[in-house]
């Protein structure tokens, strides 16, 4: 006879079989160093897909994807008129990630689900656990992709347009790995969200603390940069006549620096990509193509860098006689998360004594979208060194265990509250 057990009973995931699933899907993308590289919509990303889709399938949720490829898996409630209360997080990665960046939240979310069958538990509002599509934007530039435009901030037919360094585009691919789904990719009805994810930063670890209660995320604006200038033979041409592309694209990867140190210990400025034409030894660069975002936790700091940055690399530009091409891909302001869900993530951790401590996520995460529409709240872990978005990303099987039991608590108490 299932039952509607009240939380706080000492029901507890499997974390042997939780740790046993991570590991299984980091085998997807599986680099020598010991990370993943599982890009968006790739064929290793299909594959992730597939298997996740059959885990969750052989529990007997039901899957359902949406046209941003974004994947639901249901899990009936006894109350089938309640809104759902959603779990989940993203299993694409950076072109050389952790294995627990996204995927812990994805994997623990079915550990939470196959938790609730093992121990019979038909909570009163249905859950549904999420993959979003390209959390990271490394493939094609827009960050909480699938989430954004689920959100609605990206239009999906502009979305489907986007396209990777390669020319193909966001709908090509989604068509190509068959996970262009027939469901609209926009909000629908449901209770709350929650996301487990390892913090990413140093905090939680230096303070010895198990569990990162996030009561929100920090503001950030990204920006595509192209300087122009005119390729030239290294060895005729002086240094009067050179227009020198790479040069320019250098004073302003070290303005961008200097604006983000100007803003002490909370400033964040990072030129993560560049691509360097022709990139041929003897040749000077006549273009340089590259990424710049800002972030920072008050809003108006961004509001401040969003206008300066413009301002102060045109007059570097200008003084190197290089045009320089500017496009602000999004800008995301400070979010705080839902103080309902919050305070159940606190309570829960606090119930099963893990050290805890409240904190601002550093890094962008789709929950950062979903709580535009749904009350949302985030559960930290630790990662060792505070290292992430690099292979040698770690974290402990306890660590893992503890933020899904977490995430057990607050969903089951958010989908029996009494309405
Ligand atoms: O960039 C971010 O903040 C996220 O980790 N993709
Ligand atoms: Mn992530
Ligand atoms: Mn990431």
């Amino acid at each position: 006879m299932s039952s509607s057990t009240p939380s706080g009973t000492n029901q507890r995931i499997d974390p042997k079989r939780l740790w046993d699933s991570l590991m299984d899907m980091a085998s997807f993308g599986a680099t020598p160093k010991g990370g993943v590289k599982r890009l968006t919509l790739t064929d290793v990303d299909k594959r992730g897909r597939d298997q996740f889709k059959a885990w969750c399938e052989a529990l007997g949720l039901v899957v359902r994807v949406d046209a941003m490829g974004n994947m639901f898996a249901r899990r009936e409630g006894r109350d089938p008129s309640r809104a759902p209360v959603l779990m989940g997080s993203h299993l694409d990665s950076q072109p050389s990630g952790g294995k627990f960046d996204g995927a812990l939240g994805v994997i623990a979310g079915l550990e939470v689900m196959r938790s609730l069958h093992d121990l019979n538990i038909q909570t009163e509002a249905p859950i549904e656990l999420i993959n979003w599509t390209d959390e990271e934007g490394s493939r094609f530039g827009r960050s909480l992709m699938g989430s954004g435009a689920w959100a609605g901030v990206y239009p999906v037919d502009q979305t489907y347009a986007l396209a990777d360094v390669d020319g193909v585009t966001v709908g090509e691919a989604l068509d190509a790995i068959g996970y262009k789904g027939d469901v609209p990719a926009k909000p629908f009805p449901a209770d709350a969200y929650f996301e487990l994810h390892i913090e990413q930063g140093p905090i939680l670890e230096k303070e010895e603390k198990l569990i990162g209660v996030v009561t929100g995320a920090q503001a950030q604006v990204w920006f595509d940069a192209v300087c122009i200038g005119q390729d030239a033979h290294a060895g005729t041409t002086p240094p009067s006549t050179r227009k020198d592309a790479l040069v320019c694209a250098s004073r302003i990867v070290d303005l961008v620096d200097r604006m983000m140190r100007a803003r002490g210990d909370d400033g964040r400025g990072t030129v993560g990509y560049m691509q360097v034409i022709p990139n041929s030894r003897n040749v000077v660069p006549g273009e340089v193509r590259f990424s710049v975002e800002f972030r920072h936790p008050d809003t108006a700091e961004i509001e401040k860098l969003a206008a300066q940055f413009p301002r102060e690399a045109g007059f570097i530009a200008r003084d190197c006689g290089i045009e320089l091409k500017l496009t602000e891909l999004f800008r995301i302001p400070h979010q705080p998360f839902d103080a309902g869900c919050v305070a159940l993530v606190e309570q829960a951790a606090a119930k099963l004594g893990y050290p805890a401590r409240k904190i601002i996520s550093g890094a962008g995460h789709d929950a950062v979208y979903v709580s535009r529409s749904i009350p949302t709240a985030m559960i930290f872990t630790p990662c060792k060194d505070g290292l992430s978005h690099n292979e040698a990303e770690s974290i402990e099987p306890e660590e893992a265990a503890a933020g899904c039991q977490v995430l057990f608590e607050a969903v089951l108490a958010r989908a029996n509250r009494s309405l």
